[in-house]
């Protein structure tokens, strides 16, 4: 097989990216190395940035996402048992975020290539990249036992952290930056009523929690849990007991709970490779870096990547240009630094790191702070809503 673009993973990052190539006319592949099922049962992100919106509406997919998600112009900050509204829309001049979740875009994304005909590989196994620092690189895997060969122009590697992409750098060529904190996320999806008409993020004595929705009958929970926990260890009812303690108590009051959809622990991590680009192969998403999940930065930044990849390599095809290309890692990093800082920066004030007393006193100082000054209202909320894409120049 030949094509233009060979993508792997279809996960955000490749499916959007196979979109936007599409509509600029250029071929590609997609890899994947689990079914489709398996990529829509992971539960991830909820919140889409404008410009994150802007890309699903130019690759063509934003029609459900309008209709059922929600847009929010604002979230709560609870800390010393008080809730502080930050109003994203004023402090802003008028930008919002829409609630719409990661399975949600995935399976719109899904569905807008089933529908032009665009060829994806699911439950490929031992997928393999070979010969980017050539002109002819190609991708390699099994498939129903038998061995299969993509020839390609380039390889965009949207296979997330886990990948086989990144891996087959070699280590000389690569820089990574990593910090691992010392906490997971406890997430519970259910269907039952959000407990507010918007995100709260908690900072409580017993560690952080945080209350999103997927609708106004789904909601989304998170607990910051200890890294030894075991998702086993926690029943639904423990799961709502710890959750009420955490929250003020209006909205223990209010909460509704139910039974668990779905249960997991996630890692925090602070993650960028430098560069993103190694001859004929880019990294994009969470292939290329992972911010921890409190400025709910991920997706957002897996989209803004893939935009950024479409332009240069359309800029290639058509004008011959390879400056795009050339340009494509800077461009990316200095977007991702400043998400990656700002999404550090809000969970080490919003989590509990150890049982030293002053460090919590100093939290509650910093966040009383940041709540009753305009400069500080506004310095979450810029960046929560997220930099224009045309940040950073060229
Ligand atoms: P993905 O989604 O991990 O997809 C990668 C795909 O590549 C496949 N793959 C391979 N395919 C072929 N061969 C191989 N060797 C392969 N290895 C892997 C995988 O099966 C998969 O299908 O990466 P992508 O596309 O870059 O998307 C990134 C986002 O998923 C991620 O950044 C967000 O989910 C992060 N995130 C959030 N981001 C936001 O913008 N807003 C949020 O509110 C938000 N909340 C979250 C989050 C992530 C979370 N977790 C679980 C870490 C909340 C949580 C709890
Ligand atoms: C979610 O709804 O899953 C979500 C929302 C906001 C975040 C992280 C996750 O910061």
């Amino acid at each position: 097989m030949r094509t233009q673009v060979a993508i792997i993973g279809a996960g955000p990052s490749g499916l959007l990216l196979g979109q936007l190539l599409h509509k600029a006319g250029i071929d590609a592949v997609i890899v994947e190395r689990q079914s489709p099922d398996y990529v829509l049962g992971r539960i991830r992100a909820g919140v889409l940035e404008q410009v994150a919106t802007d890309l699903l509406d130019e690759a063509g997919v934003g029609e459900r996402m309008h209709r059922e998600g929600l847009v929010h112009t604002g979230f709560d900050m609870l800390f010393n048992g008080q809730r502080h509204r930050v109003d994203l829309e004023r402090l802003t001049g008028g930008k919002k975020v829409m609630v719409y979740g990661q399975t949600e875009v995935t399976r719109d994304l899904m569905a807008a290539r089933a529908a032009a005909g665009l060829p994806t590989v699911y439950e490929a196994a031992n997928v393999q990249v070979h010969g980017f620092d050539s002109t002819a690189p190609y991708v390699t895997y099994d498939k129903d036992g038998q061995s299969q060969r993509i020839d390609c122009d380039f390889i965009a590697g949207c296979d997330g952290f886990h990948g086989v992409c990144r891996a087959s750098v070699p280590r000389s060529a690569i820089k990574e930056f990593e910090k691992v904190y010392p906490f997971g996320w406890l997430g519970l999806l259910s269907d039952t009523p959000p407990v507010h008409h918007e995100l709260i993020y908690a900072n409580s004595p017993r560690g952080f929690a945080l209350c999103s929705q997927r609708s106004h009958t789904r909601s989304r929970y998170y607990l910051q849990v200890p890294l030894t926990d075991k998702v086993e260890q926690w029943s639904d009812d423990a799961f709502w007991a710890e959750l009420k303690l955490r929250l003020d108590p209006e909205a223990a009051e209010k909460l509704v709970s139910g039974p668990s959809i779905e249960k997991s622990i996630a890692p925090l991590r602070s993650f960028v490779t430098e560069p993103l680009r190694f001859g004929r192969l880019f990294l994009a998403g969470d292939a290329g870096h992972i911010v921890p999940p409190t400025g709910a930065k991920g997706l957002n930044l897996a989209a803004t990547d893939v935009k950024y990849l479409s332009n240069a390599l359309t800029e290639f095809y058509a004008e011959k240009s390879e400056a795009g290309i050339n340009h494509y890692s800077e461009k990316c990093l200095k977007r991702i630094w400043r998400a990656e800082r700002f999404s550090w920066w809000f969970t080490s004030i919003m989590h509990r790191f150890n049982d030293d007393p002053i460090m919590g006193k100093l939290q509650e100082a910093e966040l009383d702070y940041l709540m009753h000054s305009e400069a500080g209202l506004k310095t979450i909320a810029e960046n929560y809503v997220g930099l224009p894409l045309d940040f950073g120049g060229r």
